[in-house]
């Protein structure tokens, strides 16, 4: 099924049309009401009727992260407070949180988006939906509640923690959609499992996961963990929050809301924009938001954009897999390495893994880096050569793929840490120690 097929399956040429008008009237309001974006446009001498096609975007300066922070708390709002209804905000780990606003059309445009992800992942309206993501300032909870009651699911509003009431429920009353990041609902079989649950006692179907990426074997790892169909989303809070892009039931890429969002992909280093197949950091522009409108906004995130059409009917782009964030990247020994590689390697072996955790040290010059994980059979605690033996076949495996020399730590079952919101896998102590 598609939620709005008139635009998600509309012609390229038309969706370019849709665009151009949008980004014409978007440009126009943030010149007009931030003067953040008037004073960036003035000098470089750019004018709002500049943009005459949607290549001329490339004209535009980039907004990053930093400019939001700067302007912390309302500075890049495009509307008096009366007009806003709603404030979120994104955590951040140093420094000012980023902060948005929405108006009610924004309110209304960001149901609309997540309510098409929702049914392109196979949602339906006799489904019943456990959110398992944090309510609050973080984007997740909300953005996906307005969306699935929009589609007529029934919402099971749990927020993230509490894990045993939460798997109480689940059974009792028969979620069959599960809403949250990859890694806490991975989390949640591991509760289920030591309850003496099995998947059997669910009747959970679809997994909509979202805030963080997870690999195609950790996709593998929730689907037979919970005999589900796991499907991934994707979005911020400074473009809106979830709903810029959504996988359908083929699971070959997240269909991007293109008429509302506009995706770019840049070169990291010199933000020269690249083209359509080829890897780079995303950029998005909103094209329809009135509270924070976002021009250019470089979201640190990897990955790579098609346009070819998808066996689901949507005719808009999508972007892959997200491979890391900029800011995530290591470099070992000259190599770079993004966690989510390691992860793929470690999700697919046998006798280790799902969970964990990356240490990045620096070592003189280098960064030294070690690679915790947990071996699976219980009995190796007492089996000193069996566990030394798998520690080596990681090593070697890692080293075979990546090319990169990494020392490896096998721990006990369950000693990692656990996480209920987005997992922090890199613990980087390079300028701690
Ligand atoms: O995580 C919004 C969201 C909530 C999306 C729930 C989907 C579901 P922030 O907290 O601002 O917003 O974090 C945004 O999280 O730039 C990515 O680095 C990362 N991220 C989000 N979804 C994915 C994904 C929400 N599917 C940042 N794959 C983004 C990889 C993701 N990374």
């Amino acid at each position: 099924m598609i939620w709005n097929e008139e635009t998600e399956c509309i012609s390229r040429k038309e969706m370019e049309e849709l665009q151009l008008a949008n980004l014409k009237r978007v440009v126009e309001h943030a010149y007009n009401c931030v003067p953040f974006y008037r004073k960036k446009f003035d000098e470089i001498g750019l004018k709002p009727e500049h943009i005459q096609t949607l290549r001329d975007i490339e004209k535009i300066p980039y907004t990053t992260k930093e400019d939001l922070r700067e302007n912390y708390p309302f500075r890049l709002f495009a509307c008096p407070m009366k007009k806003i209804i709603r404030l979120h905000a994104s955590s951040g780990t140093t420094g000012k949180p980023v902060v948005v606003g929405y108006t009610r059309r924004d309110l209304e445009n960001w149901t609309e988006c997540v309510a098409r992800i929702i049914v392109a992942a196979g949602g339906r309206d006799d489904d019943l939906a456990q959110i398992v993501f944090g309510y609050g300032l973080f984007t997740g909870g909300f953005g996906l509640h307005y969306g699935l009651e929009r589609v007529g699911i029934t919402v099971l509003p749990m927020s993230s923690g509490n894990s045993e009431r939460q798997l109480m429920m689940m059974q009792d009353f028969g979620s069959t959609i599960v809403v949250g990041t990859p890694s806490y609902v991975l989390y949640l079989s591991e509760v289920a499992e030591e309850m003496g649950l099995k998947k059997e006692d669910f009747r959970l179907r679809l997994g909509l996961f979202g805030g963080e990426g997870h690999t195609v074997s950790m996709r593998a790892e929730l689907e037979e963990r919970w005999g589900i169909l796991a499907t991934e989303n994707y979005g911020l809070t400074e473009i809106t929050g979830p709903g810029v892009a959504g996988e359908c039931i083929y699971q070959e890429g997240m269909h991007i809301n293109e008429d509302h969002f506009y995706p770019e992909i840049i070169d990291p280093d010199t933000g020269q924009t690249r083209e359509y197949g080829e890897e780079g950091e995303l950029v998005l522009t909103t094209l329809t938001k009135e509270g924070i409108p976002m021009l250019r906004y470089r979201t640190r995130d990897i990955t790579v954009l098609t346009q070819e059409p998808c066996k689901c009917g949507r005719t808009n782009a999508r972007m892959a897999k997200v491979r890391g964030r900029t800011d995530d990247m290591l470099i070992i020994k000259g190599v770079n390495v993004f966690p989510s590689q390691i992860e793929d390697i470690l999700v697919g072996m046998e006798g280790v893994g799902p969970h964990y955790q990356i240490v990045v040290r620096k070592k003189g010059y280098i960064d030294d880096v070690e690679v915790m994980v947990e071996f699976v059979d219980q009995t190796l605690v007492d089996n000193f050569r069996a566990l030394k033996l798998l520690e080596e076949k990681v090593r070697n495996r890692l080293r075979s793929v990546l090319q990169i020399d990494v020392r490896v730590k096998l721990v006990e079952p369950k000693t990692l840490e656990r996480f209920t919101g987005k997992a922090r896998r890199v613990i980087d102590l390079r300028n701690k120690e």
